[in-house]
């Protein structure tokens, strides 16, 4: 039994030895390492070149390495079988603490006080407004939109959550899909955690920025995307930046990775840009999430974490 690691951006020396170590009863290899296709019953993978698994006709579930499975859904000759998305604390706690500093960043406006320094500015015009009184919206309350949420409430933000089913999590009011609008209405600082699916993409458009909240603390709302960048129209971005519907954004991700050198999002100073790296996969702990799934499933347990193939996520 196989299991074949395939990697796009990623060094898969320290994912081959942690499988290796962790699943003696099975052979890890790259798939240019594959001699024997029928052998292979489980890829895991980050971005695999679209029709590389077709080839193997007894693949029993493919393991994304990532919360995000976008990047599986884009290969049109997917073979059917279960695909299998992590759900890991580590990887959550990670996107919550990029969460937690980009909101804060904006509220406390570090990013001018940095500038400040740089000129040698000391200036405090005293206006800070108070955590109860600037209004998050976190949009995609799964499992890592739900513990930003949660931890944003605990330290004092008015926070909402808008997700395609209504959920319960403490100090957090919930919005559904429907009520989308309502949602938008009372939000400054809007925090995207959704997946990338035919029903989400380019969901940040202009007109999705023209129905935040016009009456908060900070002036305008201000845009986090930690979802992916296929969510958002990135000209849209930069108009609404020129026209004040946004004060500022911080982005992880974006429509080409890596950000291209000519991209006219690098020099703009409301931006603030981190390399899609709010929350990485830490190799131990994803390997032995991966790890755990295959040894259940090969004493004939059911499979769980499994991606809805309508939805995509
Ligand atoms: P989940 O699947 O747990 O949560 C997704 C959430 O989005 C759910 O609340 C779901 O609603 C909601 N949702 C999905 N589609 C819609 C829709 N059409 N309308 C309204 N709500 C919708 O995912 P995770 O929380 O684990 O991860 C979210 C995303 O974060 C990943 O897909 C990935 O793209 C991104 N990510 C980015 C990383 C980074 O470093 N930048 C790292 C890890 C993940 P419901 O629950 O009702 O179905
Ligand atoms: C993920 C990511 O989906 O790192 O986990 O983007």
């Amino acid at each position: 039994m196989s299991l074949v690691v395939s990697l796009t951006g990623w060094d898969p020396e320290p994912w081959v030895e942690a499988f290796g170590d962790l699943l003696p009863d099975h052979e890890v290899l790259t798939l240019a390492q594959v001699t024997a296709p029928d052998d292979v019953h489980y890829v895991a993978t980050w971005k695999h070149p679209p029709g590389s698994l077709s080839a193997y006709k007894n693949l029993r579930a493919i393991f994304s390495l990532g919360a995000g499975v976008d990047h599986v859904f884009r290969d049109a000759d997917l073979p059917n079988v279960p695909v299998v998305r992590v759900v890991d604390a580590d990887l959550r706690d990670r996107m919550s603490e990029w969460v937690m500093l980009h909101v804060l960043m904006h509220h406390r406006q570090q990013r001018m006080y940095d500038w400040q320094q740089g000129a040698r500015i000391w200036e405090d015009d005293r206006f800070q407004p108070a955590a109860r009184d600037v209004r998050v919206g976190v949009m995609g309350m799964g499992v890592l939109g739900a513990d930003a949420a949660r931890k944003l409430a605990v330290i004092g933000f008015d926070v909402a959550g808008w997700s395609r089913t209504p959920k319960e999590v403490d100090g957090v009011e919930s919005y559904a899909e429907d009520e989308l609008d309502e949602f938008l209405g009372r939000t400054d600082i809007l925090v995207v955690l959704l997946p990338l699916t035919p029903a989400t993409r380019g969901i940040l458009n202009a007109s999705l920025f023209g129905r935040l909240a016009r009456d908060g603390r900070l002036g305008a709302p201000v845009l986090l995307n930690a979802g992916r960048g296929g969510l958002q129209n990135e000209a849209d971005i930069l108009e609404a930046l020129n026209e004040g519907v946004l004060k500022a954004a911080t982005l992880d991700v974006f429509a080409t990775e890596p950000l291209p050198q000519d991209s006219p999002l690098w020099d703009d100073p409301r931006i603030t840009i981190t390399p899609h790296n709010a929350a990485i996969s830490e190799v131990d702990s994803i390997a032995r999430f991966v790890a755990g799934k295959i040894a259940a499933l090969d004493r004939g347990e059911n499979l769980t974490d499994v991606v809805d193939p309508q939805r995509q996520y």
